[in-house]
């Protein structure tokens, strides 16, 4: 019965073959849904991590499909890594390598042009973040920049701006369900980019989520206090929870008495709010900003105490997105689009949960460049369980195209994942990834570097204002808080990393890069 279970090239699934053997009857193409969120890290999702919050809708699409245990980014910045995943290519190639200067060539190609132009119906809804309009989408409506929590923005496909009353993450939703159910040609196959703004930067709860999680207590991480030795580039960064996350913004200890830095900002999303909405959300916070300056923790104790808020209000975020997935497998589910449709869910890249004493990205250490990938598989795709392999986000484009019978584009540098999400274990599988951020001097301040990561070793240059290297054994120190890049022990793993580095900015096209 091998041959029962096997999946014919064009992107199509046989399902009379599937049934029994018989003569093909009816032929279903294969959709794509690709939720992706923004700053949602592994260690929030319960399916990854068991250590802090339940995430039973993104648990159920590992658990009904395959967990990447191994899945990178290509440069942890929203823009850039949207502009990797949508390319195929390294920012190096597709040019867009930061968030402040740059404007996404929407004249070049992407996967979702190739896909419309081979007779899919393209959606895109949520964040974007490219700068210029979207194209190669059939129907799109967008977020401008990062996009509102409360009653946003929405920018829609005849260039109008548009408000909406809500919480974020139910309306981009909304219009998903709204799109697949009302508004596509369901003759034909679809694939749907569901963009959603959360988890970023402020971490602010629908309403109806506020009073969760108030009664957990994390502990930090071992590397909270983290004194950054041996590493110049880490010791320079403006992203600490003690030193740089703002008491107002982030942490919503508005008071009328106080001033922060980002107090204005603050004042301008709390702002967009009903009446019902703010009276809700001061109903909360109100008691905990009141024993806060009643209290006026300090020292370790302050620290501690921003590390519990980030954390639930993290998480809070969080649920309303795992509920939001939870509607649209139930969708997909009750209109028996199960079957043929790959669900992919991914993030933009990782973040920091107060490792290294950190939030925010951007770094090539481990849990900025790694992004959560998991997927459902649509029937005759065997695979179950973890894949381990090293992927990365320039690897979805080519997944994409060769799952809907696509040609992969030469000049893609990604490599399609569809052996192994068929079970199969290629022989000669990439034995490194690279890595490469630009966005500097800017917010955060995290320098330029890049690099190469093996399954054990991470090598990484910082240059542009400093040149420093660093070398990490991944096995033995995990958390990267020893550089090893004198340590003669290390000599010749240096050397194959160094050799290693330069293999792939030949490959890449990254050739100015070449040491
Ligand atoms: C905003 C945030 C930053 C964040 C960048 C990039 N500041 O500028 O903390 O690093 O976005 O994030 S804020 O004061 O506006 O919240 S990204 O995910 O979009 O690249
Ligand atoms: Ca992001």
């Amino acid at each position: 019965m091998e041959h029962c279970n096997k999946l014919l090239y064009g992107g199509m699934l046989s399902l009379s073959a599937l049934a029994g053997c018989t003569e093909p009857v009816t032929e279903k193409p294969l959709n794509i849904v690709y939720i992706m969120t923004d700053d949602h890290t592994a260690q929030m999702m319960s399916c990854y991590d068991k250590r802090y919050m339940e995430t039973p809708n993104l648990d159920r699409i590992a658990n009904d499909g395959v967990r990447f245990t191994n899945s990178f980014v290509a440069n942890s910045l929203s823009g850039p890594s949207r502009a990797c995943m949508i390319t195929g290519k390294h920012s190096c190639e597709n040019k867009f390598y930061d968030n402040s200067t740059c404007v996404f060539d929407a004249s070049q190609q992407t996967f979702p042009r190739l896909l419309q132009k081979a007779g899919y119906q393209t959606a895109l809804i949520g964040k974007w973040h490219l700068e210029s309009l979207p194209t190669g989408f059939t129907y799109w409506e967008i977020v401008p920049g990062q996009g509102d929590y409360y009653n946003p923005d929405f920018i829609t496909q005849t260039n109008d701006t548009i408000q909406k009353h809500g919480y974020i993450t139910n309306l981009i939703t909304d219009d998903a369900l709204d799109w697949m159910e009302n508004k596509r040609d369901k003759e034909k196959p679809f694939c749907l980019l569901i963009h959603h703004k959360a988890i970023h930067r402020n971490w602010m709860a629908d309403t109806c989520n506020l009073a969760l999680y108030e009664d957990k207590e994390f502990a930090l991480p071992d590397n909270f206090f983290d004194d950054y030795n041996g590493r110049e580039a880490a010791a320079a960064q403006e992203m600490s929870i003690v030193k740089d996350m703002d008491m107002i913004y982030d942490l919503k200890m508005l008071r009328p008495d106080k001033e922060s830095r980002l107090k204005s900002l603050y004042e301008s999303f709390i702002g967009r709010m009903d009446e019902g909405q703010r009276a809700a959300w001061d109903a909360f916070y109100g008691p905990v900003i009141d024993d806060f300056y009643q209290k006026n923790p300090q020292g370790k104790d302050l620290a501690n105490w921003k590390f519990q808020r980030y954390m639930r209000d993290y998480m809070k975020t969080v649920k309303s997105l795992d509920d939001n997935v939870g509607r649209v497998l139930d969708y997909l589910e009750e209109n028996g689009l199960l079957d043929n449709t790959l669900v992919v869910y991914t993030s933009d890249q990782g973040f920091y949960m107060g490792e290294h004493g950190w939030f925010d990205k951007r770094f090539m250490y481990e849990e900025s460049m790694r992004t959560p990938l998991i997927m459902r598989l649509p029937k005759g795709f065997d695979r179950k369980g973890d894949i381990t392999e090293m992927v990365q986000n320039i690897d979805y484009a080519p997944t994409f195209l060769e799952l809907a019978g696509v040609k992969v584009p030469d000049d893609i540098q990604g490599v399609s994942l569809l052996p192994l999400l068929k079970g199969e274990k290629p022989a000669g599988w990439r034995r490194s990834l690279y890595y490469h951020f630009y966005e500097y001097p800017a917010e955060h301040m995290v320098k330029r570097h890049y690099g190469v990561r093996t399954d054990r070793y991470k090598l990484i240059h910082f240059y542009n204002d400093i040149d420093a290297w660093e070398l990490y054994d991944l096995e033995k120190d995990p958390a990267e808080m020893h550089n090893v890049i004198n340590d003669p022990a290390y000599s010749e793993v240096l050397a194959d990393m160094q050799a290693e580095l330069k293999k792939l900015q030949i490959l890449y096209n990254d050739t100015d890069f070449v040491k």
